[in-house]
Formats: structure tokens, C-alpha cells, sequence
């Protein structure tokens, strides 16, 4: 058993610029600061898997960028022509929402972000390694066909999944986002389509607004092949765990998928500025461990990671290293003794109103999960 890795200086180097937050910086009231999606957070999980000793465990894998062909399996030309054309600019530009900014020569980082993902499906796929992380930067489950949006340049699962089905005719997909936010770009390339289905676990109402509601479950021939878990605000260790054993565990055993994607936020956490969730490292290492069993019972442990979100500049990299930990087997732990106390919180804990939002996702989806 061997996880694959993938990380690239490059995707430090993908430019959200100076931005209070969200929004441009100004000189009135507005100071300008750095835009949430920095590199801050993930430079800093890459740098921790280092330090920790854990890389060296690992199989690392080299992304090569994507080429133009790859991207229109899940992209209009419109939107490439966009970014060609933005990329060009002296100073950059935006992928299509006002909040998607990157820098000049932005898309080759993009590309590059889509073939880390590639590297390790492939790798997976190829049995070079049982499972692997790819630590990708820019994001990508918000990118929808014609624009981007939500920081999100490229659908790095979404061109991923697609060419490994173009070159494994027949191959069969699931993609499981537990990024705190919908993964709604994911969602809208495969909502036609059987043979990848899409889940999505995220805070209800959070972003996109009015998005990821039970009620959307895939059109036409992808009918029932998109499952949506809104949880409330507040949704912790407990309420993930039990929305994976209800909804998403029985999902994925009915469906047989040939491997497992899970693009994966650690904006759920504790400690995000922009979620409202409680899962701590050690939650996301639970989390983990399910889903390894699931592959292992439903598609020989093949198993592929694709970075999304997370802000905490000091707690995404606890997060990434408990996760990289699990999936390699590779004894590290990171998480100082204070950060376990988190675990001990009430939030933590299952609550009726969790029960009931997974009841609710479980009967939309028509899955039996266990009482
Ligand atoms: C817009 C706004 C956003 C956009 C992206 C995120 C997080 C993405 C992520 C959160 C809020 C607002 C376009 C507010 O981490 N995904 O995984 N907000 N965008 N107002 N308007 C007009
Ligand atoms: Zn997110």
C-alpha cells in the first residue's frame, strides 16, 4: 500500500492579489489585505508534510499542465477563451464571478492546478500507489462549464474525472465534497450524466447562495445521480461522521464506483474564517478512515484527494497532515494537546437538528442508512 502526493511550488505562486477579504481594498474604509484564497494556508500544509517527515513516505507525483483539449470535455470555449484572453493581460484578470482573481500567465497555474489532480487519479488508477492526495492550488469545485466562480478557475475533479473516463471507456466515478461550501461546479458538469455521481456535503445556504438544497439530484439521465447533504451551521465531528454512514456510505455501496474523489475543503473546520462549522484534524482523520474502508470494500481502496478550500492559516495544515497520516498509515501526529480539547466540545457532538438534515438528505437520495 502506497499514497501518492502531489504539491508544486507553482501553486504558491497563483496570484489573488491585495483584496480586504472578498472584496478590492480601497482607501476609504476598506483596507487592503490579502484575498481569503492566499497562498497562506496551503503553502503551509505542503510545508508541514515536509517538516512532520510524513513526504518522505510518500510517492510524490509531478503534474504536467493540461492542455486545451482536456478542459473543453467539461468547459465551454467561451470560458477558455476568457481566461486565455484575461491570462494575457498584463495584470491579470478574473475567471468570471468578480471574486475568481488571478494574476498575469494565471492559467498555467490553473492547468497545472487540474493536472495535479490528473497525476494522482492516474496514479490510483494505474495501481502505481493505493491512494493519493493532490495538493492543488488554485481550487476548483465551484467552476462551473461557462465561468468560474468561488475562487475557482478550472473543475480540477471535474477534468479529471472526464479524461480518465475518455481513456477507460465504461470507467465509473464517484466524486464526495466535503469542502464546507457546495460543490456546485462538480455538480453541474456530471448533472446529466450516470456515471459519475456527485456528493456533496456542505453547510446550508453558505455558498453559492441558493445552492446544493436536497431537492437537486441530477436531470434527465444523470436523474439520481447527484446527491446534496445540507447541514446546519454548527455541524461538527459527530454530524459529518453520521451524515457519512447514513447518506454517503449506502450511496456509494449501491453505486460500485470504480474509484472514489473526494474534493476536499478543510474550511469545515473549527477554525475557518469562512465556514461555520466545528470538525476538527482528528474529524477529518475519522472522516478519512470511513471513506478508506468504503473504497476498500467498493473499489480496492482507490481512493484520490483533490484540495479545495481552508483558510486557517494555522489549522489547514494539521488538518491535511491527520489526513495524509491516514491515508499513508504513517504514524505522525501533529495536534497539540490544547487543540484536542476541541474535540471534547458540545459542538462536536451529534444533535437532533443534524439527524434530521440527514434524514431529510437520506430520504431525497432514497438510500437506507442504518437507524
Ligand atoms: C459574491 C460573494 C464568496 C465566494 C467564495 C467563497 C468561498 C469559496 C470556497 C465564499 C464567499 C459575495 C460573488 C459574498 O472556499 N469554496 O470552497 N462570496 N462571494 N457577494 N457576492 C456578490
Ligand atoms: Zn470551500
Amino acid at each position: 500500500m502506497s499514497t501518492g502526493y502531489v504539491w508544486h511550488e507553482l501553486y504558491g505562486w497563483h496570484d489573488t492579489g491585495s483584496n480586504a477579504g472578498l472584496l478590492p481594498g480601497d482607501a476609504s474604509l476598506n483596507q487592503p489585505y490579502f484575498h481569503f484564497e492566499s497562498p497562506e494556508s496551503k503553502q503551509r500544509f505542503a510545508s508541514l508534510a515536509e517538516v512532520s517527515g510524513l513526504a518522505e513516505h510518500l510517492v510524490r507525483l509531478n503534474p504536467e499542465p493540461v492542455s486545451d483539449e482536456d478542459i473543453l470535455r467539461c468547459h465551454t470555449p467561451e470560458h477558455l477563451a476568457r481566461l486565455k484572453r484575461e491570462s494575457e493581460a498584463p495584470r491579470g484578470g478574473d475567471a468570471g464571478d468578480g471574486t475568481s482573481p488571478f494574476g498575469h500567465g494565471g492559467l498555467e497555474i490553473a492547468r497545472l492546478a487540474v493536472g495535479g489532480t490528473v497525476a494522482a487519479l492516474d496514479a490510483v488508477l494505474d495501481g502505481l500507489v493505493t491512494n493519493a492526495y493532490a495538493l492543488v492550488r488554485p481550487p476548483g469545485h465551484h467552476a462551473r462549464p461557462e465561468t468560474g466562480m468561488g475562487f475557482c478557475m478550472l473543475g480540477n475533479a471535474a477534468i479529471a474525472v472526464a479524461r480518465a473516463r475518455s481513456m477507460r471507456p465504461g470507467l465509473r466515478v464517484v466524486t464526495m465534497d466535503w469542502d464546507v461550501h457546495h460543490g456546485n461546479g462538480t455538480q453541474s458538469i456530471f448533472w446529466e450524466d450516470p456515471d459519475v455521481l456527485t456528493i456533496s456535503l456542505h453547510q446550508d445556504g453558505l455558498f453559492p447562495a441558493n445552492s446544493g438544497h436536497v431537492t437537486e439530484r441530477g436531470e434527465g439521465r444523470g436523474e439520481g445521480y447527484a446527491i446534496n447533504v445540507p447541514l446546519p451551521a454548527g455541524t461538527g465531528n459527530g454530524g459529518y461522521l453520521h451524515a457519512l454512514e447514513q447518506v454517503v456510505v449506502p450511496a456509494v455501496r449501491r453505486y460500485r464506483p470504480d474509484v472514489i474523489v473526494i474534493p476536499s475543503g478543510f474550511d469545515a473546520s473549527c477554525f475557518d474564517p469562512l465556514g461555520r462549522m466545528a470538525v476538527t484534524a482528528d474529524g477529518f482523520r475519522a472522516m478519512t478512515r470511513v471513506m478508506m474502508e468504503l473504497a476498500d470494500d467498493v473499489c480496492e481502496g482507490r481512493l484520490v484527494l483533490t484540495h479545495e478550500g481552508g483558510y486557517s492559516p494555522v489549522y489547514v495544515p494539521l488538518c491535511g497532515v491527520s489526513v495524509l497520516s491516514e491515508l499513508s498509515g504513517v504514524d505522525v501526529d501533529v495536534i497539540h494537546p490544547l487543540y484536542r480539547t476541541f474535540d471534547e466540545k458540545p459542538e462536536c457532538q451529534l444533535t437532533d437538528g443534524q439527524r434530521a438534515a440527514v434524514a431529510a438528505a437520506r430520504v431525497a437520495a432514497d438510500v437506507e442508512g442504518k437507524e
